[in-house]
């Protein structure tokens, strides 16, 4: 078999870099990985050290909104597979600071999009065989539902509320468009809500985890009851793949587990784990308190639910989920609580600046 080449973008981000550990874990020698990381705040190589040296991976710093370097990496690489991951992912950020969504997210994809077709087209117009463009995409683009029911479904139209989502469903629109004119081979995957190892504490579960060893306060967003349907993150990547090998080119599929959580329920489940995982001889256990919920104002234009209709890929991929929350979560709280280096150095420098910025006066 020919080894094939992935270019993934964005993965020494969060889920970028699970589904880097996933791909190695699965195909071993018999892929490549090209991964391309601006390395923001939210990228971080110590995510892949086990890859580092991994002969079939390589490390390009670059800013996907640098077409040239796009075009550059096409030229000297056979690229089979993209999986495009890189994007600006914090809702609360894009609150105070759309432009730089735009800029990643829009431009970025739009870059993406035009160095893989000047590569990938023949002189007809047509495209070489068995090239691939997975585009990652967000349940956030549907918009909002309400507390008392529905799904998103891939037919459900688009409504996006933060400049997040917005920058996303435009994203979406622009590969949609690359399909429907050039029939450029591609495929949208919209998943909802992931949780996991290597997680930026700026999102809801790690920062509560963060905050709870420390004994600091757990801000909680208006009446806490918004409800998010989380995903581990292993089984977003099993997702991904499955949609790139066995999915009908063209489609979108949703991505999602049928686990509904309230915000709130979520800090008592990690406020119960911590209890039960850590040592009694551990002093952060006496921080381990439900006086830390601290109700604080609410986000900007706050989305109520979200909840993903998983039948599409279920009946067509074949995929569903292995991991289910209760044992999830508490592999991921024995994450943290066991790399505690990792936290260290990720909170270190700017996050405290962010912190302040996000919650002191809230
Ligand atoms: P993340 O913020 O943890 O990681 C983003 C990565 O992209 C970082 O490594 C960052 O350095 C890189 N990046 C940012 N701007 C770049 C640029 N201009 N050029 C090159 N690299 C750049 O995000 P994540 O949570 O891992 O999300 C990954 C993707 O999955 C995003 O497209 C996001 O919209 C989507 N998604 C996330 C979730 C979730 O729950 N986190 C759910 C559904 C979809
Ligand atoms: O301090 C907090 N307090 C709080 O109540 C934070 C950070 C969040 N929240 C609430 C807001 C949301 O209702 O928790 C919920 C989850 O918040 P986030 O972790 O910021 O995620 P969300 O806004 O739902 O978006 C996430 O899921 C979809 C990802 O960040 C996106 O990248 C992904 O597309």
């Amino acid at each position: 078999m020919a080894v094939r080449t992935y270019l993934v973008t964005g993965g020494a981000g969060f889920i970028g870099s699970n589904y880097i550990h996933y791909m190695f874990e699965k195909y071993g020698d018999d892929i490549r990985i090209i991964n391309v990381d601006k390395l923001t705040y939210a990228g971080n190589l110590e995510n892949l050290k086990d890859v580092e040296d991994h002969p079939n991976y390589t490390f390009i710093r670059a800013d996907v909104c640098d077409g040239e370097k796009m075009m550059e990496i096409f030229n000297e690489n056979d690229i089979d597979r993209v999986v495009h991951f890189a994007a600006e992912s914090h809702v609360d950020r894009s609150i105070k600071n759309p432009d730089v969504f735009v800029r990643t997210n829009v431009l970025g994809t739009l870059n993406l999009l035009n160095a893989a077709k000047a590569a990938w087209e023949n002189e007809d117009g047509t495209f070489k065989e068995d090239k691939k463009f997975l585009h990652v995409s967000t349940d956030e683009v549907y918009g909002s539902l309400d507390d008392d029911g529905g799904y998103f479904y891939e037919t459900t139209p688009y409504d996006p509320h933060s400049p997040y989502s917005a920058s996303k469903a435009s994203s979406d629109f622009l590969v949609k468009s690359y399909m429907d004119t050039y029939h450029f081979p591609a495929n949208i995957t919209n998943c909802s809500n992931n949780y996991g190892p290597y997680q930026f504490p700026e999102k809801l579960i790690p920062l509560m985890i963060n905050n709870a060893l420390q004994g600091k306060k757990l801000p909680v967003y208006g009446d806490g009851k918004n409800v998010r349907d989380w995903l581990y993150v292993a089984d977003h990547a099993k997702g991904i793949d499955m949609v790139q090998e066995k999915g009908r080119l063209f489609e979108t599929y949703n991505i999602g587990g049928h686990n509904e959580k309230q915000n709130i329920e979520i800090i008592y489940t990690i406020l119960d784990c911590l209890r039960e995982i850590l040592p009694d001889d551990d002093p952060r256990k006496a921080n381990i308190s439900e006086d830390l919920i601290t109700y604080v104002t609410d986000r900007k234009g706050h989305d109520r639910r979200y909840a993903i209709a998983p039948d599409k890929i279920k009946k067509e991929v074949g995929w569903e989920p292995d991991t289910m929350f209760k044992e999830g979560i508490r592999k991921t709280i024995k994450w943290y609580f066991e790399h505690e280096d990792w936290m260290k150095n990720v909170t270190s420098g700017d996050y405290q600046n962010y912190y302040e910025s996000m919650y002191a006066n809230r």
